[in-house]
């Protein structure tokens, strides 16, 4: 990477160019997206980038869509630096990125029926880690160069609740993505990108000054083929744990499935002994047309 003057000067002129090519470029070169032990698989595939603004008034709404406790940028930067809300520079930005899953992963689990792949726990596992990894690679490098910045998702202040519903977080990561137009919520909740919905998201908060990405969606639902009345029910037959129907995702059975069945039993296979503690599933977002792209494109192409 570039000396602390080279980077500073790339983030003044175009920043919104260097911060993507630096998070595509630490995603594809990073050691730690790899599985050391299975030949150096890459766990990710180069990721899509979007900007959302930090006082965009969707993150408002959120709190009434998703719960009170869901935090703005604002707040969240503010919580990570100590500060009162007033004490906050005067335009944040959030950067948010999706992580598709490699092809191999995304077909081995595709073959599962019951249990995610060893490459898909794989992938929720060290994947995860590597997420991390990121967000501390980004924040890093906005704080050196004199920005403020932080992950929320990978802070102490990042809690997860539960309610009747089941569980929520104080940042969700999908929420935040949907705000940078990088993709649609789903019938199975899953937000479906344009590389997908087998994929994992992140995002950072910082005082540096990004173009938002403008959204397009014209709903929150408009790259699920269900809501856009097209007949697929591909991820209510997939799933194993009766969660999803025409209603939705029931995220308390989801949660039952992935504690209390699906990790009991994928660890008493062999091939998975080498895992510490891994909760994933993902049947859902394999083998389903809006897998690997938003399968409203080749809807639309029909139907020209
Ligand atoms: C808690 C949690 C769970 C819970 C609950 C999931 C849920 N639906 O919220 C459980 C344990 C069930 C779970 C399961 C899984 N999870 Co999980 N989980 C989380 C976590 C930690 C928080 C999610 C959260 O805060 N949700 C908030 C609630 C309110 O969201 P929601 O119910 O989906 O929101 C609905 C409403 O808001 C509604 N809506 C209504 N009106 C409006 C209006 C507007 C304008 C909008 C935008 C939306 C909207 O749209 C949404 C969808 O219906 C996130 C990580 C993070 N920090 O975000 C990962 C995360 C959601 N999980 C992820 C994954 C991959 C999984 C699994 C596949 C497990 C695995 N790895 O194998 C399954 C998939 C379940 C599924 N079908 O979605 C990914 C999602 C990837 C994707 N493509 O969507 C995330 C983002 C992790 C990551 N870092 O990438 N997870
Ligand atoms: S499988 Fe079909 S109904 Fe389910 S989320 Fe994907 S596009 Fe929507
Ligand atoms: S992650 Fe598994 S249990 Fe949860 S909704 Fe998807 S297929 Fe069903």
């Amino acid at each position: 990477m570039s000396s602390l003057s080279g980077v500073q000067e790339k983030l003044e002129t175009d920043p919104a160019r260097f911060v993507e090519q630096e998070i595509k470029r630490f995603v594809l070169t990073s050691h730690d997206n790899r599985l050391s032990f299975l030949d150096d698989y890459l766990i990710w595939d180069e990721p899509l980038v979007g900007f959302a603004d930090g006082d965009d008034h969707i993150f408002t709404e959120y709190k009434t869509i998703i719960a009170s406790e869901h935090l703005t940028p604002r707040e969240a930067l503010a919580t990570a630096y100590g500060r009162s809300l007033k004490g906050m520079p005067a335009r944040l930005s959030v950067i948010s990125w999706i992580l598709p899953a490699a092809e191999k992963t995304r077909e081995s689990n595709r073959a599962e029926s019951r249990v995610p792949s060893r490459l898909w726990s794989h992938t929720r596992w060290y994947g995860e880690k590597f997420n991390f990894e990121l967000h501390s690679h980004v924040v890093a490098l906005l704080t050196r160069a004199g920005y403020l910045a932080t992950a929320p998702s990978s802070e102490p202040y990042f809690k997860v609740y539960t309610n009747e519903r089941g569980p929520y977080s104080n940042w969700s990561e999908r929420h935040v993505a949907y705000a940078a137009n990088l993709g649609t919520f789903s019938l199975s909740d899953g937000l479906i990108t344009e590389r997908g919905i087998a994929v994992r998201c992140g995002s950072v908060v910082t005082s540096l000054e990004l173009p938002a990405s403008s959204r397009t969606a014209a709903t929150p639902y408009s790259n699920c083929l269900f809501y856009v009345g097209v007949n697929c029910r591909a991820c209510i037959k997939r799933c194993p744990a009766e969660a999803i129907d025409e209603r939705g995702h029931d995220k308390n059975k989801c949660l039952h499935y992935l504690r209390d069945i699906a990790y009991p039993r994928k660890s008493s296979r062999d091939e998975y002994h080498d895992e510490k503690s891994i909760a994933g599933c993902g049947l859902c977002q394999t083998k389903v047309p809006c897998e690997f792209q938003s399968p409203i494109h080749k809807v639309k192409t029909k139907t020209k």
